[in-house]
């Protein structure tokens, strides 16, 4: 019997490549010939390509290569170019931004301005992309859901990199490229400013971080549990009524009393995913510009026992 195909089912439907219904969008400028992989079919649809670079993709994919490879390019020069030297040490090298001296300008190319030069690509890249998820999401004629969401992770990718820097006056705020440095750097952010936990912002950012993900299980193991009634396909939802959604919603009530809706759900869920980086960005927005120490601040606002 031909199940329908996920992670879990062994049968991928191959057909002609699909192209989509795609209302007044223009396909002349979709590149590539769809092909498939059996892989790719496991994990969701085996068909790939064609992809829509436009000119916000060609530029954010050359902004973001060039930031990768002047991130390479400072990690080979920091192992002498020792292929062996670069692998040991590979999740323990940084591209670091200029020390605090420098402030706001511009320092030597060695002592930070690779960094800074870098940073700018960077930006470029993510901000492309986000232009690019809005112009795709308007060709299919969507809601911009999509690029609300994502610019909310740049909000606090923003705040990290750009805004507390230029608030704190100086580029040395900002945060290094490289893997444990980036963690270090957290670390001591939190050490700085008296203990992030007493953030209260920090705690709102990993109520909605864990509440996503309690909200992502709870809604993909629903929609799992009901596929076998058609749950995960819009046609039979609306044809069987009774069936599978309803089965779900009522699930819930009579486990809690109380149960989503079908749209609901997805408004939790993105609301729960949006706040988690909006609260953040505040808290670190907040960190060293209007609250030195975080414990103090606490103890002063009855959040930490006083004195
Ligand atoms: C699964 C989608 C795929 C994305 C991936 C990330 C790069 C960076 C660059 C070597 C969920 C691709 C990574 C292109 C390579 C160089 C120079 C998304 C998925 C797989 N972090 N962080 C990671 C970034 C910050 C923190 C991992 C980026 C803040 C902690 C990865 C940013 C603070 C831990 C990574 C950023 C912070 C990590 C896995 C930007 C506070 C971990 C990420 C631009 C928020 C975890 C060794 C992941 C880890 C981890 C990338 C910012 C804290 C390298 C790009 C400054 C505590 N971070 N991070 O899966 O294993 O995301 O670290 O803001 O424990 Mg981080
Ligand atoms: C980073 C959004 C920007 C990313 C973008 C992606 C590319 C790559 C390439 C795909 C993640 C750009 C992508 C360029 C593309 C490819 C190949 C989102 C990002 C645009 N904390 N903490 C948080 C917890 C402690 C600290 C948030 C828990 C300690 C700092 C989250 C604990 C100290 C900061 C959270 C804990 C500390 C945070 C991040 C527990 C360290 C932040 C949410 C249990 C010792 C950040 C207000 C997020 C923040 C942050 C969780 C502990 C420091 C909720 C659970 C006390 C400095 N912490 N934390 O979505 O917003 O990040 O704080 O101990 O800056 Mg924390």
């Amino acid at each position: 019997m031909a199940e329908y195909q996920n992670i879990f089912t062994q049968v991928q439907v191959r057909g002609e490549p699909e192209y989509g219904m795609a209302g007044n969008a223009d396909l002349a400028d979709r590149v590539g010939k769809p092909s498939f992989s059996g892989l790719f079919g496991w994990l969701g649809n085996a068909q790939l390509g064609p992809v829509y670079l436009g000119p916000y993709g060609v530029v954010s994919l050359a902004a973001g290569l060039i930031w990768f490879t002047m991130v390479g390019a400072s990690f080979w020069g920091q192992v002498d170019y020792n292929p062996a030297l670069f692998m040991r040490e590979l999740f323990y090298l940084a591209l670091e931004p200029p020390a605090p001296e420098y402030g706001l300008s511009m320092p030597p190319l060695s002592e930070g301005g690779m960094y800074l030069i870098a940073s700018f690509f960077l930006l470029v890249s993510v901000l492309a992309w986000w232009l690019r998820s809005y112009t795709l999401a308007e060709q299919l004629g969507m809601g911009k859901h999509i690029s609300w969401a994502f610019a909310s992770a740049i909000w606090l990718f923003l705040v990290l990199g750009l805004f507390r820097p230029i608030l704190m006056g100086s580029w040395s705020e900002a945060v290094p490229y490289g893997i444990f440095p980036h963690l270090d750097w957290t670390n001591n952010f939190s050490l700085t400013y008296g203990n992030l936990f007493y953030n209260p912002f920090h705690a709102l950012s990993i109520v909605f971080l864990y509440g996503s993900t309690l909200l992502f299980a709870m809604h993909g193991a629903t929609i799992l549990a009901v596929s076998r009634y058609g749950g995960d396909r819009e046609l039979e939802q609306i044809a069987d009524r009774g069936t599978a959604s309803e089965r779900a919603a009522l699930f819930w009530r009579w486990t809690m009393g109380f149960n989503a809706t079908m749209e609901g759900i997805h408004r939790w869920a993105w609301w729960f995913a949006v706040l988690t980086t909006l609260t953040g960005g505040i808290g670190i927005l907040l960190t060293g510009t209007v609250v030195d120490d975080w414990y103090a601040w606490a103890q002063v606002h009855g959040y930490a026992p006083p004195l």
